[in-house]
């Protein structure tokens, strides 16, 4: 018989081109060999190194399944697999390179001008240009629909709009230089996305205030976008897209991509409670892997890591076909993000009282993944979506 591989239950390897084991490995060396001996500091101090997107970059993982502007181009396997990598390290980390790569860079690449496309897509793949995704408003989360963030013709320069409003929860935004925002324009009620750059903003008119003190997500930073009449070139707006399809569309790679990278926390979890379970002993000197309800925890949470694998894989072969429906992708999302939170709280306990200390890091995924659960659409939105392609009808209000 084939043997068992405990970190490769259902033989997803076998799945995968040749290519995507390479890229793979090149992200898996990377994040455990220059990511990881960082991650323990940065959570501590809340303090997260700009550098590593700029490393990121060198290795061709920003933007990587977008085609020219110095991008990869490679499939959305592949990409998820370099997701897997980065969340198996840290879910803020992942969080940092989702919003370049999938929120902002692929927000340019499908709704860009040309102009906008050579501009930004260059800098943002190399990490030499930073970006953030703002949203989501102090008073409109989950229903950004309702956003009151604005943009009308800037009362005194021509030619530009004037942008005035408040993002909260911005992940990158205190070190971003170009900021996707999206706002209602006045004239039309519609929700439009604008590019603004840092450092074209007179004073006065842009803030980026940190949100600090977080009990999750510590290694990577979050901040608001505050915008006060802050004038934007016409040119920056996104030429035809309108609505909420605009930032949606953005979101469906991002939340493909969190399918895959919670999955690389959980894996971590996984290993980290299985060597520990091994290595610690209770009870007439047996290890603690002896004991059946300790076999439970890893089995339920390796079963649940393989299917969440098998399915992110699914819809990332569907998705380059064009194939993939939005609601497949809510689907990974939700069920991925809560197997990943309820089996990291479950193996926590395999740890004892040295779950408490952060150099086991299995508290410190426990709190991320919670995370991973909110953003991108909290999972019972997501079962709210699925619901309505279900039942055709709609439960949100
Ligand atoms: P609804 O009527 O459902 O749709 C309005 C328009 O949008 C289109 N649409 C989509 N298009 C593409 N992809 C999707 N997934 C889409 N979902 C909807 C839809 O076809 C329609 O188009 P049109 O042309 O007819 O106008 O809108 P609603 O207001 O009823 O929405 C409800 C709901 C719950 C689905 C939606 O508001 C929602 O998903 N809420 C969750 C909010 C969310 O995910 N926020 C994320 C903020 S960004 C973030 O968290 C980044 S974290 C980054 C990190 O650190 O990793
Ligand atoms: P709310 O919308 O107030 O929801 C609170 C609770 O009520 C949730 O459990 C929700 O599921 C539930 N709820 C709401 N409406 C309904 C309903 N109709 N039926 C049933 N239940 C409902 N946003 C960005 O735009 N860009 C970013 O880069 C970004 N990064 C983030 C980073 C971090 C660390 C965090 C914590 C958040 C980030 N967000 C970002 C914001 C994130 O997307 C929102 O927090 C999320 O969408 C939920 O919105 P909310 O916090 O306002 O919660």
């Amino acid at each position: 018989p084939v043997p068992f591989d405990w970190q490769d239950p259902l033989g997803a390897k076998n799945l995968y081109t040749d290519e995507e084991l390479a890229i793979a490995e090149t992200a898996e060396s990377y994040c455990q060999e220059r990511m990881f001996p960082r991650v323990l500091e940065a959570y501590r101090n809340e303090d997260y190194d700009r550098k590593i997107l700029e490393e990121m970059g060198e290795l061709g993982l920003l933007g990587a399944t977008i085609q020219g502007y110095e991008c990869a181009g490679v499939s959305s396997v592949a990409s998820g697999l370099i997701t897997r990598a980065v969340e198996r390290v840290d879910s803020g980390y992942r969080s940092g390179m989702s919003v370049q790569s999938s929120l902002v860079m692929g927000g340019i690449d499908d709704f860009g001008t040309e102009e906008q496309k050579q501009k930004f897509l260059p800098g943002m793949a190399k990490g030499k240009t930073l970006g953030c995704f703002g949203l989501t408003e102090p008073n409109h989360g989950s229903d950004p629909g309702s956003m009151e963030t604005t943009a009308k013709p800037h009362p005194t320069k021509k030619g530009y709009f004037s942008l005035s409003g408040s993002k909260t929860w911005i992940t990158n935004s205190p070190i971003a230089d170009v900021m996707l925002v999206w706002a209602k324009l006045q004239s039309t009620g519609k929700i439009r996305g604008f590019l603004v750059e840092r450092k074209d903003c007179p004073p006065g008119t842009l803030s980026t205030p940190k949100l600090g003190n977080k009990n999750g997500l510590r290694a990577s930073i979050t901040g608001m976008i505050q915008l006060d009449e802050c004038p934007v070139p016409e040119a920056n707006m996104f030429p035809d897209i309108e609505g909420l399809r605009g930032p949606f569309s953005c979101l469906n790679s991002a939340r493909y991509g969190i399918a895959w990278g919670t999955m690389g926390a959980l894996e971590d979890c996984i290993d980290r409670a299985r060597t520990y379970a091994l290595e610690r002993k209770q009870f007439k000197g047996n290890p603690l892997a002896k004991y059946q309800l300790v076999q439970k925890k890893l089995a339920d949470a390796a079963t649940d890591a393989a299917y969440g694998i098998l399915a992110a894989y699914q819809v990332g072969r569907l998705k380059d076909e064009g194939k993939a429906s939005p609601e497949m992708i809510s689907m990974i999302k939700r069920q991925n993000c809560d197997r990943a939170l309820v089996n990291a709280r479950v193996l926590q306990e395999i740890f004892g009282g040295n779950a408490v200390s952060d150099e086991y890091h299995i508290g410190r995924h426990v709190s991320n993944l919670f995370v991973t659960q909110t953003y991108e659409g909290q999972s019972d939105i997501h079962a709210l979506i699925l619901g309505r392609a279900i039942t055709g009808i709609q439960a949100f209000c």
